[in-house]
């Protein structure tokens, strides 16, 4: 039985896609960011970086988003969401999803918490408007990669789409959304009906109507 310490549409909700379409037994752990709850005593003992997701298992916790997808794939390797080693495709799933969680979620962050990247309150809205751009860089290089893929490493679902579809999810706002890239566009509406998509937002109260 897994444990997936959480909070809607969070960092946790690509741990939460696997976990639902793995059909493996999970119970989600409500962690009230509202209240400040991720610098708890309590949940700094698991996650002493203070942050949502963790994962815990057989008296095992596990922070960091890509690394709790990267050992749900591997410890349940039967549902192909991670290609198999020796598969030339493995390097580049390592490759797309650093390149999410280091590139396009890193810009995200600084994005939605601007006051913590500058100590002059006036220049927020520049760090805003500097990050729209860097993230629509960075979804002009996702959508490339989607010309004439299916799913973001070729012909077959991984936990990159997952990821993806989360970190998409989060760009809806910005200047130029995930929605005003062509290839990017259709494969999220592809996505937003996989099942597991449907029902994991229906939990989270994720609105999918702005991909369909
Ligand atoms: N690198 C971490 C980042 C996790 C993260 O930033 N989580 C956010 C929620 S999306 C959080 O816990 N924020 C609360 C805080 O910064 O205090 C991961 O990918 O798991």
């Amino acid at each position: 039985m897994y444990q997936l310490y959480y909070y809607p549409n969070n960092a946790s909700l690509a741990p939460h896609l696997l976990l639902h379409h793995m059909g493996l037994e999970y119970e989600l752990v409500l962690v009230d960011k509202k209240a400040n709850s991720q610098k708890s005593p309590e949940y700094l003992k698991l996650n002493p970086a203070g942050r949502i997701p963790t994962l815990v298992n057989n008296g095992m916790a596990l922070f960091e988003s890509p690394a709790i997808c990267i050992h749900l794939c591997e410890r349940h390797p039967e549902h192909g969401l991670i290609p198999e080693l020796g598969s030339q495709l493995r390097p580049l799933f390592f490759q797309w999803l650093t390149y999410l969680n280091n590139t396009l979620q890193a810009e995200l962050m600084v994005r939605y918490y601007p006051h913590r990247h500058t100590n002059d309150e006036s220049t927020i809205p520049n760090v805003i408007a500097a990050q729209d751009e860097r993230i629509a860089d960075a979804l002009a290089v996702i959508d490339n990669q989607l010309a004439g893929n299916t799913y973001l490493l070729g012909d077959n679902l991984t936990a990159c789409d997952f990821f993806l579809f989360m970190l998409a999810e989060w760009s809806l706002p910005i200047k130029k959304s995930p929605l005003h890239f062509v290839h990017l566009a259709a494969y999220l509406k592809r996505l937003s009906q996989h099942p597991t998509i449907q029902s994991v937002s229906a939990l989270e109260d994720i609105d999918l109507t702005p991909f369909q």
